[in-house]
């Protein structure tokens, strides 16, 4: 097979209409590279005995070691289709949970994806992502069920029990197409519903006749499923190189038996059968105890193939199929030793895996003008805006996207999902041409010339050590030569030229870009209506260029076509294609969108499947080398869409990632190929979080405890509040009430800590997007902006209000959700602040909805009020972040602010702002209002400070700087006390993985998990074969290593995956000291022994550099010998 030129890929990128792009996704270990092998040998880029071998794709060289795939690469091919011939841009990707997010960037560029599946394991966790994946980017899967040849080798099933097994897979795919369909459909639903009693202003009909269909009657869904007479799926073997789809057996079968194709179509998948006497096809196998067409025409053909040459390596049953199916083997793979090179000379022919999957591909998947107006607008969404509310111009680049025109007028829209890195020598540009013939002279002579002064030298060195012998008689020539590769080291000049350069990962959804052509770059937050606004009409980015934000122009200085390892030079890619974009390192850090009109929204931004969760400190193993290093770590986290670089305020370089694997392959990335320098990496820092609990009603030695332990821990909590937790300014109640004083003795507040409960605390974390959200909005209303939120935001928000009070019942969290006042930490964090006050009044944080009461009531509250109400938010938010126990985060924790005075010590000009004691406070509300109409309307700290400074002139009593600041604090260490009255808990991260074992192995794998602290959820047989699935959770502090050790413990055949899934409170308490008799007897003096939650918090204080208590010297008395004893 000849390698298609480039000229003629140039010519296809031309036709939108035949190009196709799309990914492989699966589970990992599918075989996707190895499909792709079999693709690309297709034309002629690998040979095809290597292909499945040589995993093409995985370029990097710890890919090939380790066997994984860590990155998503893509490659263009050539495919002629009946009459046409069609531009394939095929996009690898990863399967490991840990590079889900270059699943993502691959996603985002494609129209259509092929879903690998492996026969034996069926659909796995990873394949539910993937196809998750898909269906939230809009795009359409065929499915390929690999690894067939599993079947008959490994599990050596019979071709009867294989379509059981097959079928079985195919309902397990299309059970979760199903399922994502099904939450479509109801949302939409409920969106509808939700429209319509706007419109009608109250609920349907009355309340009187209820409709409980869920609508999904109505809507067609056959479009979605796999099927193989639909001939969306290919079942296949990538080793072996072999692959069919039913069309292929029909038109095999179809003038061999004298029945149409259509029919057979129809009927060579499902339960159908031959019968031979009527000579009809009829309906019931199943029943009848009868072969199915499938297993009689398809399966039973291959089983007797593998049986022929791999079972039974019978010679002449070998030789009659070869004849039989008319294909042509070698004599070399005729006698090879390994069956399997025969095998795949025989398949490829026969069925050759590349034609079955690419004629699938051009069949059934969408070409880039095929995209769906529902596609675009969900790509050109903005924020929390409607797509009706995106100014005109914006709306009409719709029609761009639509018509994916390449014409001189269409405007350019380009996005790129991720930047790479490749070896500057790697490029095109830089790439080695062949010699011309003089050139070859030319380097010859040069050539010759240095071995004859190599020679002369060396004979005068021989010359001169004859008469002084070198003194380790080293040979003389081995030492001219040390010394000619010491001078020409020496003689180099310093690598200036940075080695990497980074492409973008990229596609033209709309008009032609041109090399060297000057566009503009649209960051995430760029507004096209601020744009519109600001720029001159008609600005193009080859002008000079108003400042606007998240706005800049870059220009595109080489266009690559994508070709896996390599890269080839492009003048112009049309709209439609996949390709790589050179020089656009300083203006694009991950993603972009690139266009010529200002008016192009950015694209919404990729969803990330994967958290960062491990992190590790950098440094140099030399500290000259830190400038390195950091350069070193900016690219790395330019290059990896994932992987998050950060220092922290310790002035520690950190490096977040999403898993082991991901972990060790950007070390390794910034030690060979950014920094290139040694670096130390510190143990992984495990994040945990601090949270109250309710008072435990059981002592560690699981007895109740008694009215009078209960008094001996009051007395203890009275001991500590007498030992200096209260002072002047401080007051701990038994209750846990914590009333602290600013230093100026201005203002008090009383703050409680209490335990948010469990699903409070989940719904607040999953729901962060939501909270982030409605902090801007509130944001933008204090403001006095007017934002144009989209339907479904509002939905979003009141539907978290509606959650969080059906969770927050019972007296004690009477009225809590209307009197939140903040989340934090980071203002969207899973604690909350609560307004406890009941004379303090603010705006509900819920105001953007448009209902409560008290929205309307704020309304007329004074802005000056609430100059320090941000101080107090400020204050939470710190406490928040970073408890007492380790200055980890908080999580799950409420602080309710159960009172909160001012008291004034400023001449009365001045107590604008001020809150009096309860019996003035009506008036000094109402005086407050007055002083707002006089125009004092400054927000926040700011306003504060400012008042503060005044203040500041007017006495001497503030000497302790602005009241805000010192108001902060307060909060801050109110919060603190609060929370240190309640016990304390550490939460701990934990992953879920789900194990494939065998029974041999299930123990050893039950035995590492034990180990480790892992849980076992449950446990059940995969259907068919022998392997059992374990699903677990394992706290992430005891995770590394973890894969490893199962893998060395079960031989290799269990390979768990590990994916984030909460956090867990972890039951023993840090603090805890025995206290009674019991305990004593039970845990020992030290008690030490099983604190795993102490183990913790000691790790991470002692990494901190904060002070840990622990007894170093355990037995101060002398050891005296027995003998001198006696
Ligand atoms: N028996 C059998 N093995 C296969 C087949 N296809 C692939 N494999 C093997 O499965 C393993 C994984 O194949 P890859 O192609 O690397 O899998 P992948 O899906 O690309 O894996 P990741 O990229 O790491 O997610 C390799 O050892 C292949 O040799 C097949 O059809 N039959
Ligand atoms: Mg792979």
């Amino acid at each position: 097979m000849r390698r298609t030129s480039l000229e003629k890929v140039v010519l296809l990128q031309k036709n939108p209409a035949n190009i196709r792009n799309l990914c492989i996704l699966a589970h990992v270990d599918h075989g996707k590279t190895t499909l792709a092998d079999c693709l690309v040998a297709s034309n002629g880029i690998i040979s095809s005995r290597l292909a499945g071998k040589l995993r093409y794709l995985d370029s990097r060289e710890d890919e090939q070691i380790r066997g994984i795939t860590m990155k998503s690469s893509a490659i263009s091919l050539h495919y002629g289709h009946g009459d046409q011939e069609y531009l394939l841009n095929l996009i690898d990707s990863p399967g490991h949970v840990d590079f889900s997010s270059e699943v993502s960037t691959a996603v985002r560029l494609c129209d259509g994806a092929i879903v690998v599946v492996d026969a034996v394991e069926g659909v796995c966790p990873q394949t539910q992502a993937v196809l998750r994946q898909a269906w939230l980017e809009n795009i359409r899967p065929v499915l390929v069920i690999n690894k067939i040849d599993r079947l008959i080798v490994e599990l050596k099933l019979s071709s009867q029990e294989a379509y059981a097994h097959l079928k079985k897979i195919l309902e397990q795919v299309n059970a979760v197409m199903g399922s994502l369909f099904t939450s479509k459909v109801l949302e939409e639903r409920a969106e509808k519903e939700e429209e319509k009693e706007e419109k009608d202003g109250e609920p349907s009909i009355g309340g009187q006749v209820y409709d409980w269909s869920a609508g999904l009657e109505e809507v067609d869904d056959s479009h979605l499923y796999f099927s193989p007479d639909q001939g969306n799926v290919v079942f296949a073997s990538a080793i072996d190189g072999w692959g069919f789809s039913i069309q292929q057996f029909a038109s095999i079968y179809s003038p061999r038996m004298g029945i149409k194709t259509a029919v057979l179509l129809k009927t060579l998948w499902g339960d159908f059968y031959l019968n031979t006497k009527a000579k009809k096809i009829m309906k019931g196998a199943q029943v009848k105890g009868k072969k199915t067409l499938f297993v009689q025409l398809v399966l039973d053909n291959i089983w007797s193939l593998y049986d022929a040459v791999v079972t039974r390596r019978d010679k002449e049953k070998v030789e009659k199929v070869v004849t039989s199916l008319g294909v042509k083997v070698m004599a070399r793979d005729l006698r090879h030793s390994d069956p399997k090179v025969l095998l795949s000379a025989i398949c490829s022919q026969w069925l050759p895996v590349s034609q079955a999957v690419l004629s699938m591909v051009c069949e059934k998947l969408p070409s880039p003008l095929d995209i769906t107006a529902e596609r675009v607008e969900k790509l050109m969404k903005v924020g929390a805006r409607q797509f009706d509310s995106l100014p005109k111009d914006t709306q009409e680049l719709k029609t761009a996207f639509l018509q994916c025109s390449s014409e001189e007028d269409a405007p350019l829209i380009i996005f790129v999902s991720k930047m790479f890195a490749v070896e500057t020598k790697a490029l095109p540009q830089h790439r080695q041409r062949p010699l011309t013939q003089e050139e070859i002279c030319e380097r010859r002579e040069l050539a010759r010339q240095r071995h004859a002064d190599r020679m002369a030298a060396d004979q005068t060195a021989a010359q001169s050590q004859s008469e002084s012998p070198s003194q380790d008689g080293q040979p003389a020539a081995l030492c001219t030569a040390k010394m000619e590769s010491l001078t020409l080291r020496e003689s180099r000049p310093e690598e200036e030229e940075p080695t990497e350069t980074f492409v973008a990962f990229a596609r033209v959804y709309s008009g032609k870009v041109k090399k060297g052509q000057k566009v503009f770059v649209l960051g995430p937050k760029y507004d096209p209506a601020r744009g519109l606004s600001t720029l001159p009409e008609g600005c193009r980015a080859a002008d000079v260029v108003p400042e606007v934000p998240h706005l800049s122009c870059c220009s595109t200085e080489n266009l690559y076509l994508l070709m896996g390892r390599e890269l080839e030079e492009l003048e112009d890619v049309p709209a439609g294609n996949v390709l790589g974009i050179g020089g656009l390192e300083d203006c694009v850090l991950k993603s972009a969108t690139l266009s010529s009109a200002p008016a192009c929204p950015p694209f919404t931004p990729l969803n990330f499947e994967a958290t960062p969760i491990v992190r590790v400190a950098i440094e140099p193993t030399h500290p000259s080398d830190m400038p390195k290093l950091v350069r070193g770590m900016r690219l790395l986290n330019q290059a990896d869409p994932c992987a998050e670089v950060l220092i922290q305020e310790t002035g520690e370089h950190v490096l977040v990632t999403a898993g082991e694997v991901h972990l060790q392959r950007c070390l390794d990335d910034l030690r060979d190929r950014f920094a290139k320098v040694e670096i130390s990496v510190s143990k992984p820092i495990i994040p945990f979080r601090e949270t109250v609990i309710r008072p435990p009603k059981l002592d560690m030695v699981n007895e109740e405890l008694g009215r009078q332990h209960k008094v001996a821990i009051i007395h203890q909590v009275k001991d500590e509040a007498s030992q200096g937790r209260s002072s002047d300014t401080l007051h701990v109640d038994a209750g846990g009430l914590v009333t602290i004083t600013t230093p100026n003795r201005l203002a008090t507040v009383c703050v409680r800590a209490v335990p948010l409960p469990e699903e409070v605390t989940r719904l607040l974390e999953s729901s962060a997007e939501v909270i982030r959200t409605l902090e801007q909005v509130n944001m933008s209303l204090r403001e006095g902006k007017n934002l144009d939120i989209s339907l479904g935001t509002v939905e979003a928000i009141g539907g978290l209000k509606a959650q969080l009070e059906s969770l927050l019942l019972g007296r004690k969290w009477r009225n809590a959700v209307e009197r939140i006042w903040a989340f934090g930490p980071r203002r969207c964090g899973p604690n909350i602040l609560l307004n406890g006050d009941e004379a303090y009044r603010r705006p509900s944080v819920w105001q953007c909805l448009g209902r409560g009461d008290a929205a309307g009531e704020a309304a007329g509250q004074t802005a000056a009020l609430r100059d320090f109400d941000n101080s107090i938010i400020s204050g939470f938010q710190l406490a928040a972040l970073s408890g007492p126990m380790c200055e980890e985060p908080l999580m799950g924790v409420c602080f309710s602010v159960e009172r909160w005075d001012m008291q004034s010590a400023a001449p009365p000009q001045h107590q604008d702002s001020l809150e009096e004691d309860s019996p003035s406070r009506e008036a000094s509300d109402s005086r407050v209002e007055g002083s707002s109409a006089t125009g004092s309307r400054e927000e926040g700290a700011e306003g504060g400070r400012n008042q503060a400074g005044r203040r500041q002139e007017a006495g001497p009593a503030d000497c302790y700087g602005p009241v805000s600041g010192q108001l902060i604090a307060a909060m801050k260490e109110a919060c603190r006390h609060a929370f240190q009255a309640q016990p304390q808990r550490l939460m701990a991260a934990m992953y879920t993985c789900d194990i494939m074992a065998t029974a041999e192995v299930l123990g050893r794998v039950y035995g590492v998990l034990g180990k480790r602290e892992g849980r076992v959820l449950h446990e059940e047989m995969k259907e068919g074969t022998d392997m059992f699935i374990i699903q677990a959770v394992l706290p992430v502090a005891e995770s590394f290593g973890f894969a490893d050790e199962i893998r060395k413990r079960t031989s290799g055949l269990a390979s768990p995956q590990l994916v984030f899934s909460h956090w867990e409170v972890i039951g023993s308490d840090p603090n805890w000291v025995p206290t009674t008799e019991e305990e004593y007897l039970h845990f020992g003096e030290k008690a030490d022994s099983a604190n795993q939650a102490l183990k913790y918090m000691n790790a991470v204080r002692r990494r901190k550099g904060l002070y840990v208590e622990e007894k170093i010297v355990e037995h101060g008395e002398k050891q005296r010998t027995l003998s001198k004893n006696k």
